[in-house]
């Protein structure tokens, strides 16, 4: 899928910008998960049994900023590449999200989960071209992982 050089300009400059409050960012992106899909909340091994949201949970910051990153990271691939060329060490996303029940469908609530995050902290700096632009890092990213899914990877 083509990628401008302004599309990834876009989501380099508000991931430096996200990348600087980490706590809030995760605490959010899970509201939303959570507010879009409440079932889809008891997936996690860190919300399970809490009423909550935990506001310092350090596994829970870490993989709500790897989700981020990844995205982020496939952006500058398509820009490179054309393709989203994941790492390796990502190869096993796959079947951690197999294991913990995740189906295709639930792609489509983390996708409108992350944008809503990415609109409410970058305020002024928002607009649709920005917002697209994730989407589509995003859904490519997302294409790898289910394919590594359907693959039994
Ligand atoms: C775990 C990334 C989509 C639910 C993880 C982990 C990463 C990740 C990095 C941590 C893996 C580890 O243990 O080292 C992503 C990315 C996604 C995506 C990049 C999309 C592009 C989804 C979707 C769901 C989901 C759609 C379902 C709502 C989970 C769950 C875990 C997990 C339940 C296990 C968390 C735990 O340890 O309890 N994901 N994920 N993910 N993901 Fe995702
Ligand atoms: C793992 N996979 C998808 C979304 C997530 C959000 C927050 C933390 C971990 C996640």
């Amino acid at each position: 899928r083509a990628f401008s050089e302004r599309q990834e300009a876009l989501v380099k400059s508000s991931w430096e910008e996200l990348k600087e409050n980490i706590p809030q960012l995760s605490l959010r992106f899970f509201t939303w998960i959570s507010e879009i899909a409440p079932v889809a909340k008891n997936m996690f091994s860190f919300l399970k049994d809490s009423d909550e949201i935990p506001q310092n949970n350090p596994i829970l910051q870490i993989h709500a900023t790897k989700v981020f990153k990844l995205t982020y990271e496939s952006a500058i691939q398509l820009r490179e590449k054309g393709v989203v060329d994941v790492d390796p060490t990502v190869k096993y996303l796959g079947s951690i999200h197999i294991k913990n029940g995740v189906t295709d469908p639930h792609f489509e609530v983390v996708k409108e989960a992350l944008l809503k995050t990415i609109k409410e902290a970058i305020g002024e700096k928002w607009s649709d071209e920005l917002s697209n632009a994730w989407e589509i890092a995003y859904d490519e990213l997302a294409d790898v992982i289910k394919k590594e899914m359907k693959d039994g990877i």
